[in-house]
């Protein structure tokens, strides 16, 4: 079975050229200025960019929340992924409840995502049980690679809940998790000074969304990671990523760590590019809870620093931290914003804001927005080469964008899990107009058309970029 992509505005990790595609089943067989016109199936794309399918190395389906007891929205919403122009997502493997993370993990794959998954998917380990003998956990970390999973996540915030990660476990994590090949992803946020400051800004009355953001500052994400980074390297160069930077305190010790030649990589958030605290002091609960995410979103001076950051190379992914939760869960917090779950749904947003307001605005060039959004991620979390570029030997997860589509960003057109859109209104440049996921055409004239549970779990490689470079 053979596909030809023909006449489009190709963008790759490293140019930009017109020129066809040519797919052979699964897998991309050549590109080329010209390359005919016979196949099974021809698409014209004349007039439409053409770009990797996106890479989202940072979602949450069907995962326990970080309050309460409910779960976010599961695979079977990765369809508006897709629908959004992302093929694959590294989704995060929590715990479940007296389990460890082998068998979460498996649980996961086997349950969870099957018959639903639309999108290809590989996993992080991520740690939400931390217990007096953790030996267990240990255990587990050695065997990770065998199930291909290659990553797994520590939360440094959330004091006194099952999800904080002290620093004796998270430097033992760090040990091992060297000698298995994998990369310690870390959430750098100083969970004591938070839960100090929480505490109080509670005993003052003061209750309301807008608090989340005062109660945990960029400092404390700056000096997270400074001690994330500093157990790293007596743990013995253990490769790390870490995850929704926000700030200018937590990029300027990133660089500093990647200027003495520490392995570390750092991911943004679409949100953080586009969104800030403002949105938080809505008066009206419904609309503010929407925006309580981990970190906090920052005064809008802060987002020039990522765009810097990004372009300097201190950063090198834009994910979405897709948490589909809806209204009813965020209300759990009506009356004390540390109640208030947080995340939002923002994985099928991330590519058509990241063109709209990145690209378009000249933020950031066509090639950059490539390796941010596919690229990079692909490299971190050990799927390069395979996924994330559009070149010979590479899966064809390939999208044809509309640039000269108008419109805006709408809830309705694209449901993501939850009941709202955080970026509701917000000017849209282009659409994604079709998708192909291992060469077959799953979202058409911006619908989708797949089926639900074609998505593959992808087997990780070790020590992520370490490997690959960036
Ligand atoms: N961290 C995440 O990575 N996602 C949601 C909430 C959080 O704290
Ligand atoms: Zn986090
Ligand atoms: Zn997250």
């Amino acid at each position: 079975m053979t596909t030809l992509i023909k006449n489009g505005e190709i963008i790759t990790s490293s140019a930009e050229f017109r020129g066809d595609i040519l797919i052979e089943d699964e897998v991309i067989a050549a590109v080329g200025a010209d390359l005919g016109n016979t196949a099974d199936t021809v698409i014209d794309a004349a007039g439409k960019v053409v770009f990797p399918g996106g890479v989202d190395q940072h979602t949450h389906y069907s995962a326990l929340c970080n309050t309460g007891d409910q779960d976010t929205a599961g695979y079977e919403t990765s369809d508006s992924a897709l629908v959004g122009g992302t093929t694959t997502v590294v989704d995060y493997a929590p715990q479940d409840p007296g389990k460890g993370l082998i068998e979460s993990a498996q649980y996961r794959i086997d349950v969870r995502a099957k018959d639903k998954v639309c999108v290809d998917y590989a996993l992080h380990g991520f740690i939400t049980y931390v217990t007096d003998d953790n030996s267990g956990l240990y255990r587990d970390i050695a065997r990770l690679s065998e199930m291909g999973i290659h990553s797994i996540k520590c939360f440094m915030a959330y004091k006194n809940s099952p999800l904080h990660v002290d620093d004796g476990v998270m430097f033992r994590v760090m040990q091992e998790s060297k000698k298995h090949g994998i990369t310690v992803f870390v959430h750098t946020e100083n969970g004591d000074v938070i839960d100090e400051m929480q505490r109080e800004c509670i005993a003052r009355g003061e209750v309301a969304p807008k608090y989340h953001a005062e109660t945990r500052p960029s400092f404390c994400e700056g000096e997270a990671a400074q001690r994330a980074l500093y157990l790293a390297q007596q743990a013995g160069g253990t490769p790390l990523c870490i995850v929704h930077n926000t700030s200018k305190a937590v990029c300027d010790v990133i660089a500093e760590a990647r200027g003495r030649l520490q392995p570390v990589m750092g991911e943004t958030c679409a949100h953080y590019l586009f969104l800030d605290k403002s949105y938080l002091a809505n008066p009206d609960f419904e609309v503010a809870s929407r925006y309580v995410l981990s970190p906090a979103l920052r005064d809008k001076c802060e987002q020039e620093h990522l765009w810097q950051a990004l372009r300097d190379g201190t950063l090198h992914t834009i994910a979405s931290d897709h948490v589909g939760i809806g209204m009813d869960i965020k209300r759990q917090g009506l009356d004390r914003f540390d109640r208030i779950p947080n995340g939002a749904p923002g994985a099928p947003d991330r590519i058509p804001m990241l063109w709209s307001h990145g690209v378009e605005k000249g933020k950031l060039s066509r090639v950059d927005f490539v390796r941010f959004t596919a690229t990079n991620p692909a490299k971190v979390c050990g799927l390069y080469p395979g996924k994330g570029d559009i070149a010979p030997g590479f899966d064809a997860d390939i999208v044809l964008y509309d640039r000269a589509w108008r419109g805006a960003v709408r809830w309705a057109d694209n449901p993501n899990g939850a009941d709202f859109n955080i970026y509701e209104g917000f000017e849209q440049l282009g659409r994604v107009e079709t998708v192909l996921l291992r060469g077959k055409v799953v979202v058409e004239q911006a619908r989708f058309v797949g089926s639900y549970g074609q998505g593959r779990f992808l087997r990780t490689r070790p020590y992520g970029a370490c490997y690959t470079g960036l």
